[in-house]
């Protein structure tokens, strides 16, 4: 399994220092981004990789720039998510959140430069890709281009926006909501970020159509069962276990599959769906045991 040190140390490094550039924007940047975070969906992309190639200097040019990219635009959809003109959450990860913590316009601010960055990080990578085995280079920097088209796309709006959209457009909030819009805005806030992890680790190893097919259905899956999940533990954890605070949903008269189907209901639809993704993973090669362990972990409830 990836090492969780890696990928903070990964961050550390990738991120502007404290005090470089302007105003807090730096330490705002890194106080989203370093503070905390089981780092899923880095890990999920480098396990992915591996699942296509063992080839580790084509893994920390790639894998590594691409996995550091997608954390940064979670950490900025998380900081948005937190604004009062959207959830209006006070803590994240255990501590105040950003705009709570450096004001509402830094909060905004922040996030933009997070979403910036993370295009930093890729088009920089694509330079010094070029530099790795230049006659190899031009397959290598296709699928470099297809992983960045993926990933900025499943987080675009089309992606992770435009579920926000429906979220906030009140898709979910007080009214009837059925099971097929209630899984679509999941499965574009949510699953898209899951999604694009699995196919850009993927793609950048090299693996083919049909692996990245079937790699996207595992993510949908995945998000929507993380989606539930959530769903379930904001009304039965504590602060201590999920490091913000539980309830917010009812607060913010959402929708979500625990008002709608119940709390029996909606574990036995995150049972169904975990047992979905482990017959979907035996047909993808490899050693699969990082993934077996990471959705065990996270879905037998
Ligand atoms: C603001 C454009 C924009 C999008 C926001 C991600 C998102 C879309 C909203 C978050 C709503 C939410 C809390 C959904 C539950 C699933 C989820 C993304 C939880 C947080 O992810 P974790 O548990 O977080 O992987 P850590 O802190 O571990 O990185």
């Amino acid at each position: 399994m990836t090492d969780l040190h890696t990928i903070e140390e990964l961050l550390e490094n990738s991120l502007p220092t404290s005090g470089e550039g302007y105003g807090l924007l730096s330490e705002a940047m890194r106080y989203s981004v370093l503070g905390g975070g089981k780092r899923l969906r880095a890990i999920m992309l480098i396990e992915s990789f591996r699942l296509f190639s063992d080839d580790r200097d084509l893994e920390r040019y790639t894998a590594y720039p691409f996995a550091c990219a997608l954390e940064c635009i979670h950490a900025y959809s998380l900081v948005h998510d937190d604004l009062p003109a959207m959830d209006n959450d006070e803590f994240r990860r255990g501590s105040l959140t950003t705009h709570k913590r450096y004001g509402h316009a830094m909060g905004i601010l922040t996030g933009d430069a997070l979403l910036n960055y993370s295009m930093e990080i890729i088009t920089r990578a694509g330079e010094e890709l070029e530099k790795y085995k230049p006659d190899y280079c031009m397959q290598y920097m296709c699928n470099f281009m297809h992983a960045a088209r993926i990933l900025f796309t499943n987080a675009g709006a089309f992606g992770m926006i435009g579920g926000q959209v429906l979220d906030v457009e009140g898709f979910g909030e007080g009214s009837k909501i059925d099971e097929t819009k209630l899984s679509l805005m999941c499965e574009l806030k949510t699953s898209r970020l899951f999604q694009a992890a699995l196919c850009c680790g993927a793609v950048l190893a090299g693996a083919d159509e049909s692996e990245i097919s079937l790699l996207e259905d595992i993510g949908r899956m995945m998000g929507l069962a993380f989606q539930i999940r959530d769903d379930i533990l904001d009304v039965t954890a504590s602060f201590d276990e999920t490091g913000k605070d539980t309830g917010s949903d009812e607060k913010n008269n959402k929708s979500t599959f625990v008002s709608v189907f119940g709390l029996d209901e909606s574990r036995e639809k995150v049972r169904i769906l975990y047992e979905d993704i482990k017959g979907r993973l035996k047909q993808l090669p490899g050693n699969k045991s990082s993934f077996e362990m990471l959705f065990e972990n996270l879905f037998s409830v």
